[in-house]
């Protein structure tokens, strides 16, 4: 069900018809976009079920992480943004209806959150654009990404309790290990939404911007890490998100190690040589 372009056609190629995910690599430039910012790298996964304020079926979490492991392993592509179809929701989280008739025996043996370890696998930047409602599975997607981008008029919650559940896609760690325990307490016990600015405040996202910009600001931000030695930008993203797994101690070590090996690469080198010849790196990604 996904529907992936090809890296070499132009933006105008992507094929119609695309149905839960939807595929544009390269993403499209931003409508406002400075000279400087470019899209370049940059791919542009959209989740498309509007009607159901793209509501994560399994099916449809299935396809986003088969498209992102396809630009994962395309090494022309450096940086993805994901997004929500309309202008209403992120994700209104997990498909209730889906979710309704489940059981233990049935989410056990069913094997459907092995999607979630896969998307946590992703070693391309993530960065998620957020319009509107990011809840329950929606909020722990925006959280499994990287950095998140949000709108004005975006709302951040973990309502499952309300649901007679509880979070069960990364929630009660990820959030506590964004905004810390008290936070992460009151809102999954309650389900209360947060809005954007209480978001941003609690070092939830990364910005927040009005809500017509939030893809371009989204794009310009992936444009940006998209022009960076990409095998450094890699082992980055790596070594931030050990941050929350390892202790210290395995943390720093494992940074000195990620660190010591890029002086084994082309774009070491080239980056430094640049910089003492005084002229713009060129990345090989090597
Ligand atoms: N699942 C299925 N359908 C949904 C969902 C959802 N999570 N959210 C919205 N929809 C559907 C509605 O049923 C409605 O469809 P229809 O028009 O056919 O009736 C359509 O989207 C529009 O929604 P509303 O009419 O409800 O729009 P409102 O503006 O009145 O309300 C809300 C918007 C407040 C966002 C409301 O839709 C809502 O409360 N949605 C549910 C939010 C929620 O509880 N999310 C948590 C779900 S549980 C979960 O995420 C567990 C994660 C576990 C791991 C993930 C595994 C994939």
């Amino acid at each position: 069900m996904t529907d992936t372009a090809s890296s070499n056609d132009p933006p105008t190629a992507k094929p119609v018809g695309a149905r839960l995910v939807q595929v544009a690599f390269p993403a499209p430039a931003p409508a406002a976009a400075s000279p400087a910012s470019t899209t370049n790298g940059v791919a542009l996964v959209t989740l498309q079920r509007p009607e159901a304020l793209n509501a994560l079926s399994f099916d449809l979490l299935d396809d986003l992480v088969s498209a992102l492991e396809s630009l994962d392993a395309d090494p022309p592509c450096r940086a993805v943004v994901i997004t929500g179809a309309g202008e209403r929701a992120f994700a209104a989280g997990a498909d209730i209806r889906e979710l309704a008739p489940q059981t233990f025996a049935s989410l056990t043996a069913g094997g459907r959150f092995a999607a979630w370890d896969r998307l946590a696998a992703v070693g391309v930047p993530l960065i998620a654009a957020v319009r509107g409602f990011a809840l329950g599975g929606g909020c722990e997607l925006a959280m499994a990404c990287d950095m998140i981008v949000a709108a004005e008029d975006a709302a951040f919650g973990q309502p499952e309790i309300r649901l007679g559940v509880m979070p069960g896609a990364g929630g009660t760690q990820r959030l506590t290990r964004a905004i810390g325990k008290a936070r992460a307490m009151e809102l999954i016990l309650t389900g209360r939404t947060m809005s954007a600015r209480e978001a941003e405040a609690s070092g939830l996202v990364t910005s927040v911007v009005p809500a017509a910009a939030t893809l371009d600001a989204a794009l310009e931000l992936a444009g940006r890490i998209a022009a960076m030695p990409p095998l450094a930008v890699r082992a980055a993203k790596a070594a931030i998100v050990a941050a929350d797994e390892t202790s210290l101690a395995e943390g720093l070590a494992e940074e000195r190690e990620a660190f010591f090996r890029l002086f084994d690469t082309a774009d070491q080198s080239e980056g430094m040589a640049a910089f003492t010849q005084k002229r713009p790196p060129v990345w090989s990604g090597r």
